[in-house]
């Protein structure tokens, strides 16, 4: 397995499957997981710090309200942890996304927007291509057929 995307409750799977989706589009192994930083800790904590040694290049962690998840992964590894608030709580995702982006100093997670599993999946792609020339030169095509999709929106407009 390659990628770990992680929950934070099985209510945030609809959301996060995005991930999954854009993962499994460019044949990328992932592991889908639900994990809960506060109610489920000392799971997180084995979990992380068994990833590396199953392959686990890089997490992509999704929780809504305080959102701890991605914090707590990115505290225990020094892989690169994707963050993604979710919304669905009373202040609709505002808290997951301060509570995601606003790490202290020496422990980042790149925080993607509200529900943006999908970009998550993305740039996630983009990272293992750093390493991978095949998956680089994919990713170049996906986003020159999206720029033509774009484009072609044009057609018969006017
Ligand atoms: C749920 O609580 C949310 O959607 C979120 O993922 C989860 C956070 O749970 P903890 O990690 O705080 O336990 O309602």
């Amino acid at each position: 397995m390659t990628v770990a995307i992680l929950m934070g409750s099985r209510s945030d799977l609809d959301t996060m499957k995005k991930a999954a989706g854009i993962l499994k589009e460019f044949n990328v192994a992932y592991e889908l997981k639900v994990l809960s930083a506060h109610r489920a800790a000392e799971s997180v904590r084995e979990y992380v710090q068994t990833a590396s040694a199953r392959g686990i290049r890089l997490f992509i962690c999704g929780a809504g309200m305080a959102a701890h998840l991605a914090g707590a992964v990115a505290g225990q590894t020094t892989l690169p942890v994707i963050g993604v608030p979710l919304s669905g709580s009373a202040l609709a995702g505002q808290d997951a996304l301060l509570s995601t982006v606003q790490m202290p100093k020496g422990v980042p997670v790149a925080t993607v927007a509200i529900d943006g599993a999908y970009n998550a999946g993305i740039l996630a792609l983009q990272m293992l291509a750093l390493a991978d020339p095949t998956l680089a030169a994919r990713l170049e095509e996906f986003r020159r057929k999206m720029t033509e999709e774009v484009l072609q929106a044009n057609t018969g407009l006017e």
